[in-house]
């Protein structure tokens, strides 16, 4: 790759600046040590310097988390959900109140633009405020009996600790959608957070025990443990965690599930993601480009919806390909925190080097790459130009998650081609068509279309809202969070029947004695 030398970022004295002033504001009292002591290491990647070190959960702490989770589950479970609908409710008032405050520790800890940044937050109100109205609509069914003088019904109890492990990349907004959804559920959790995100994790862990102090609930009802792998494995292994809802890499949740599984816990697995967009002759260019670059450029490529994919039809590649060029060039790459930038940083290093990686794999395969350069701000951050690359097919390598903004393109001829391709990696997670012709709309979304748990029309992969179930199929992992009926993951379904007759009639017709 080729460096180009762009301007100033801030000095990590000045980050150490604005994440203290936000800590604060937050109502965050913690223990910020120097950044070469010994525990989890708040940095940032706008600079790659680490900002602080923060204490580290000892397994004994995690194993005292879960044990405090798991009593205040006793009581939580029997207050009425309403009662617990208003704890989320007030969680959600102090996000509006310290939005932009916690917006400015995701820009710092994950490198997301300020606009980003806000939206993720504004995610986390949108899911309180789902929840608030879910207490009030934790709905069982009354079935119709076989049986005169009997009712069939289904009833939702709370299920117990949920544990939450949350990737780097949407440090706030996927805690919130299990703690809200969970917690009016009448679950307690306990939360661990990316290693990457240590202080964004601590901020929302201050405003939701200050949400409980504020309606006179446990604290315990969350639990924030920090630290490594050790501490996430006291989740994955101890009983009393009934829920585990991890989001992460396949990988991960290759460990975890198996894990939880043996001891018949719960898994909700939001893992990776390959998504694809077709663009078909009919699209509405204009519109598509401007959703590919979003998708594909916004947040640096780390969501799990990034699109990753684009399969155009052959008569309209050169011109497409040719327009997202041209668009990606206009955008700002930078320093997160100022306003205009459009491209912050890759997360670490390592990103880095998996996207230098895959790019001259890519060229061996016979790919054309544009873009993709490093912009060098110095040492210790990686700054990238968002890539396109035209393979020739889709390729081994377009079957992996490359977590880092490169959008590969191949063309088709045959929409039934266009659907297969869609299908044929291994995640599942979103897909989008750009289509005029409702035909293909149609079908794009039907049985024998897209295969992935979101399926799009004329919109880009990435950016769902939380009013829709979320995940995906595949080794994305099955799991779903956030918004419609996924409140279901976290509770527990009893069938009751009761007999209000004075026979005892059994069913299927059975007579005994
Ligand atoms: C993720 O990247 O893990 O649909 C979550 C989106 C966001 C959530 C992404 N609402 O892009």
């Amino acid at each position: 790759m080729t460096s180009v030398q762009t301007s100033q970022l801030p000095t990590a004295e000045d980050l150490r600046g604005r994440a203290r002033a936000a800590l604060q504001a937050l109502g965050c009292r913690v223990e910020l040590g120097e950044p070469g002591a010994h525990g989890v290491h708040a940095s940032t990647p706008i600079t790659g310097d680490v900002l602080f070190t923060i204490p580290e959960t000892t397994p004994e702490q995690a194993d005292a988390a879960i044990a405090e989770a798991a009593q205040a589950f006793t009581t939580w479970r029997t207050t009425p959900a309403p009662v617990r609908g208003a704890l989320v409710g007030r969680l959600g008032e102090l996000l509006v109140e310290h939005k932009a405050e916690l917006a400015t520790l995701v820009t710092l800890e994950a490198g997301k633009i300020t606009s980003e940044a806000l939206g993720e937050v504004q995610e986390m109100i949108d899911i309180c405020q789902f929840a608030v109205g879910l207490s009030r609509q934790l709905y069982g069914k009354t079935i119709a009996s076989e049986r005169p003088g009997h009712r069939l019904m289904e009833t939702w109890h709370p299920l117990g600790v949920v544990g939450v492990i949350t990737a780097f990349n949407f440090p706030v907004a996927v805690w919130s959608w299990n703690a809200a959804i969970a917690l009016v559920c009448g679950d307690t959790l306990v939360w661990k957070p990316s290693e990457l995100t240590p202080l964004t994790a601590l901020a929302c862990q201050a405003l939701a025990e200050r949400a409980a102090d504020d309606v006179g609930a446990p604290r315990t009802v969350s639990r924030l443990i920090l630290g490594g792998r050790e501490v996430g494995e006291r989740l994955v292994d101890d009983p009393r965690v009934a829920l585990l809802s991890a989001t992460g890499s396949v990988r991960m949740g290759q460990q975890v599930g198996p894990r939880v599984a043996q001891r018949f816990g719960r898994v909700l697995l939001e893992l990776g993601g390959n998504n694809a967009a077709i663009v078909t002759p009919s699209a509405d260019l204009e519109l598509a480009v401007r959703a590919i670059a979003f998708s594909a450029a916004g947040t640096a490529g780390q969501r799990c919806t990034t699109l990753r994919r684009l399969i155009v039809h052959r008569s309209i590649a050169d011109g497409l390909v040719e327009r997202i060029v041209s668009a990606y060039r206009q955008l700002p790459i930078g320093d997160p925190s100022v306003e205009g930038t459009l491209v912050g940083p890759l997360i670490h290093e390592r990103s880095y080097r998996d996207m230098v990686g895959a790019l001259e794999r890519a060229r061996a395969e016979g790919g054309e790459v544009f873009g993709g350069e490093r912009h060098d701000f110095g040492e210790g951050s990686f700054y990238v130009a968002p890539a396109v690359v035209r393979m020739p097919s889709q390729t081994e390598l377009m079957h992996e998650e490359t977590f880092a903004p490169i959008l590969y393109v191949v063309t088709y001829d045959e929409f039934d081609e266009a659907i297969a391709l869609n299908n044929a990696v291994p995640q599942g997670l979103s897909s989008s068509i750009f289509t005029l012709d409702m035909r293909e709309a149609e079908r794009f979304m039907a049985a024998d279309g897209s295969d992935c748990g979101i399926a799009n029309v004329n919109i880009g992969t990435s950016g769902a809202e939380i009013g829709g179930a979320f995940g995906g199929e595949k080794q994305t992992g099955g799991g779903r969070e956030s918004g419609s009926d996924a409140w279901k993951a976290y509770m527990r379904r009893a069938t009751n029947t009761v007999n209000y007759s004075s026979e005892l009639p059994l069913a299927q017709g059975v007579h005994f004695g």
